[in-house]
Order: C-alpha cells, then sequence, then structure tokens
C-alpha cells in the first residue's frame, strides 16, 4: 500500500513538471506550425526569418523599421552571439543576424531545419529564456 502511494506521487510530480515546463516557451510542433509555410514539414530559413520579422514588426510600435536592442526578446537569438552597433537594430539587420542561429541548428547543412533539429532550436530557446530570467 505504502509503494503504491510513493509511485503514484511520483507520477503526479512528473506531469506537473511537464505541464510547468512546456508553458512559457514553443514547443518544436508549435514552431513548425507557425513557421512553416508551405507545409512540407521542415523550416527553411526564408520562413524562419520571415516569421521573425513578423515578429519584429509587432514589436516595433512606432513602425520606424528599427528596435533598440532591450526589446529583443533574448530567445529570439537563441544561441547566437547579437551584435548590435549603436544599441539599435533594423529589419535587415535583424533578418541577416538570424542566418548564424538557422545554420547552428540546421546540423546536416540541408537549409532546411527538419522536426529533430527544430526540437533542439526549441529547447534552446527554452534554456535561453531560462537564462534571462
Ligand atoms: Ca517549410
Ligand atoms: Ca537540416
Amino acid at each position: 500500500m505504502k509503494q503504491l502511494t510513493h509511485v503514484a506521487t511520483a507520477a503526479l510530480l512528473a506531469l506537473a513538471g511537464s505541464a510547468l515546463a512546456g508553458e512559457p516557451v514553443d514547443t518544436a510542433a508549435q514552431l513548425l506550425e507557425r513557421m512553416d509555410r508551405n507545409v512540407d514539414g521542415k523550416i527553411s530559413f526564408e520562413e524562419y526569418r520571415n516569421a521573425m520579422v513578423r515578429r519584429f514588426d509587432a514589436i516595433d510600435g512606432d513602425g520606424d523599421g528599427t528596435l533598440v536592442a532591450q526589446e529583443i526578446p533574448p530567445e529570439w537569438l537563441a544561441g547566437a552571439q547579437a551584435r548590435v552597433p549603436g544599441g539599435k537594430v533594423s529589419r535587415a539587420e535583424f533578418g541577416d543576424s538570424l542566418q548564424p542561429v538557422f545554420d547552428r541548428f540546421d546540423a546536416d547543412k540541408d537549409g532546411q531545419l527538419d522536426v529533430a533539429e527544430i526540437e533542439a532550436f526549441a529547447g534552446a530557446r527554452k534554456a535561453q529564456e531560462g537564462a534571462g530570467s
């Protein structure tokens, strides 16, 4: 009886843990759903950049096409050494800065992020967000 209770508690804790961990950052499936415009199950650099530039525009309240560095969520540039000269980044610079991020997670260098590569990418974003808060 005691044994059973322990098992049940452990299972509950495991469930609670995964629900919490899954909450704040996109899963690989969510990233795919949002970015994979041609629905081929992979994310090309074009698709990734377009998705991120749309979010750039959403944050760019005054619409002047530049963001100050602090406005950019750290997980956007997961793993990248973002260099922001002058403390501002233009749309074009932002788009270019994503290439090293994409390349880093494109493990087989075929120019597409497949599901396994997106999983790694989602994991890095999550780690980045955890480190930033
Ligand atoms: Ca695609
Ligand atoms: Ca790839």
